[in-house]
């Protein structure tokens, strides 16, 4: 490895932007550093964290025949996933941040947020990051600059965004940036908060280092923050993937997908098609597989961005069979969060598929009495130039204009494989009475229904009758707005196994919905939507049971009845700035079940 080069810290600040260092000066001297270094995003720069990072236990090396450049970090045990319940939208208003949010006073958070980060740097060095979200040319990408104590956090944010001198550059010429202040502090649950000021364009985290905890371009700013922007500006910043789909004839339709985390987006983002679509000529191309931004162009159709240059994805379950281009891009320079390793010193997670676990994710020697080897949560952090089916349109300044949104969740029962929506409203209705299990993204209990309208209960920085508002406002006179569908790969039998074999598979759902935009496929019209006509989905070669298919293919008009009756109990705790469109069009379907 490389001798531990030092940093040079360096305390002249690299740009004039007056607003940057003042921010910078002032945090300083809140927060006490030892040293504070302006990240340029070199090679060289990298090189020397990552060799600090090695000297001192932050990050172990994996084995370098196999695994390249790739590392191994540990986070505190109590630190392995986001903390809703520590994350606040702190606007003047509080009616502003929405029941969805929790909320605190802006100057009872600032205090608050004072108090921890006071002297929270001494004998460390703060890190000045300038980040740049999307293509560095794209008038839909905006800026950040993240200071924190966490060289764990630059290496990240370094493969997360596009990070460094081109992004400051940018900044400059723009003046306007999002600040974004974190410190991993001791790592104490209970001194730990993730505070969102949309008002000031600003966020604080204090004491986590966990991905959507403390990599601040991600969660923070492009989802609450950029949510709150997107909403005044007129577009759209949501918790979707974006993937192009290249048919036969050479042409490709994108697709953004909302499903909450951890269920699903990776994989379908990175989809490999069965053998006879592959045969056949069909290609799949992965834009984005977390975040979407997206907005009207001059033609009417909505054009997307991923604003993220990287994945940070869950590690379990990823294997050779469910999801081979994930596979292929971790295996070199790759960071990997709370895995398990072998013998011979390689990552390893259950669904791996290879391999055996010698140590668990924290360090201990493997035990199944200790619960998984991998942390469920465990996650790899991969550059998207890594990723064999990235597409070049993901470079694309103007972005890639989207032809479906596609929402979907957890559903262990009642919700098909897949429905399309009436129109717009109904679409956006579709998306507001979202459910899902709760999964190890978040911490708390896994498998729990709740509503997580469009996937972005955790992170809609604004009231969600508002956001509502905001999504049916798009349908304008000379729009040409996406078809909106739902679909659900997690229906399970009654032996509680899954009913539809998911993954590469998913690309038989993705055909129907993309001849439904171009209007070649049946579908059957029912009260919650339309449904493929039997032979319009293609099952050839599948052996799905009796059972599968009246499941995943049916509505229960009865079940769905009641559906429709809790959909409109939890409408009604959103009050009055409920649209009361959507409540229209809820109650219309719900008396068509009768
Ligand atoms: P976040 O990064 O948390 O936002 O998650 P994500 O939506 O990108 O989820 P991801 O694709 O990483 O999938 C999470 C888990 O769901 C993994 O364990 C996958 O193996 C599993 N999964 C993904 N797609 C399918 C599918 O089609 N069927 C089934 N049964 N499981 C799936
Ligand atoms: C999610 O939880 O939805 C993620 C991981 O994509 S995190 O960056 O932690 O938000
Ligand atoms: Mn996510």
């Amino acid at each position: 490895m490389n001798a531990v080069t030092p940093l040079q810290p360096n305390f002249d600040t690299p740009t004039r932007l007056e607003a940057l260092n003042d921010w910078v000066a002032r945090t300083a001297a809140l927060t006490r550093p030892d040293r504070i270094h302006w990240c340029d995003g070199s090679d060289a720069e990298n090189a020397a964290l990552l060799a600090r990072m090695q000297a001192d236990g932050t990050l172990l090396p994996l084995d370098g025949e196999a695994y390249p450049n790739c590392w191994l970090h540990r986070s505190d045990p109590s630190d392995v996933a986001r903390v809703e319940h520590l994350t606040f939208v702190c606007t003047r208003e509080r009616d502003d941040a929405g029941p969805n949010n929790h909320w605190m006073a802006p100057g009872d958070a600032h205090a608050k947020m004072d108090a921890l980060f006071d002297g929270c740097m001494r004998g460390r060095t703060m890190y000045v990051v300038p980040y740049c979200m999307g293509p560095i040319d794209s008038p839909l990408a905006r800026c950040g600059v993240e200071i924190t104590d966490s060289p764990y956090v630059v290496a990240n944010m370094r493969i997360m965004t596009r990070m460094g001198a081109a992004a400051l550059a940018r900044i400059e010429r723009e003046g306007t940036f999002v600040r974004g202040l974190h410190s991993t502090g001791e790592l104490d649950p209970d001194r730990r908060f993730i505070m969102h000021f949309p008002e000031e364009l600003s966020i604080q985290s204090y004491g986590s280092g966990y991905g959507g905890n403390a990599l601040l371009g991600k969660k923070c700013h492009a989802l609450r923050i950029a949510s709150w922007q997107a909403r005044q500006e007129g577009w759209l910043a949501e918790h979707m993937l974006i993937v192009g789909i290249e048919s036969p004839q050479g042409e490709t339709h994108y697709i953004a997908a909302a499903f909450p985390s951890a269920c699903g987006k990776t994989n379908l983002a990175m989809l490999i098609p069965p053998q006879g679509y592959r045969e056949a000529g069909w290609k799949v191309w992965t834009v984005g597989d977390d975040i979407c931004w997206m907005r009207p162009g001059a033609d009417g159709r909505l054009y997307a961005i991923n604003p993220e240059a990287g994945f940070f994805g869950v590690a379990p379950g990823t294997s050779a069979q469910s999801n081979p281009n994930a596979l292929a891009s971790i295996r070199h320079d790759t960071i990997f969060t709370n895995v398990a390793v072998t013998a011979d010193n390689r990552p390893w997670w259950e669904g791996l598929g290879e391999g055996e676990p010698a140590t668990d994710w924290q360090g201990r020697p493997y035990d199944p009495a200790n619960g998984p080897a991998a942390h469920p949560n465990s996650r790899f952090t991969v550059s998207a130039k890594q990723c064999p089916s990235y597409s070049p349109e993901a470079e694309n300044p103007a972005g890639v204009p989207i032809s479906a949104i596609v929402f979907g969740g957890r559903r262990a029962s009642l919700v098909p494989l897949v429905f399309e929506a009436r129109d717009w409203t109904h679409g956006v209705l579709v998306g507001a009475v979202m459910g899902s299990e709760t999964t190890a993204a978040a911490t708390g209990a896994v498998g729990v229904m709740r509503p997580d309208p469009m996937a972005m209960k955790p992170f809609c920085g604004y009231h969600y009758g508002d956001y509502f508002a905001h999504w049916l406002s798009f349908d304008q006179p000379g729009a040409k707005l996406p078809k909106v569908f739902h679909v659900n790969w997690f229906r399970k039998g009654d032996d509680g196994k899954f009913l539809w074999p998911g993954y590469g598979e998913n690309m038989r759902v993705l055909e129907w919905i993309l001849a439904r935009v171009q209007g070649t496929a049946a579908a059957t019209q029912t009260e919650i939507g339309a449904l493929p006509s039997a032979g319009a989905l293609n099952l050839d070669g599948l052996s799905l049971s009796a059972e599968a298919k009246q499941a995943l293919f049916a509505i229960d008009r009865t079940q769905w009845a009641e559906e429709f009756g809790r959909i409109g109990e939890y409408l009604q705790t959103l009050g009055d700035r409920l649209p009361e469109k959507l409540e229209q069009t809820r109650a219309e379907i719900a008396r068509s079940l009768g």
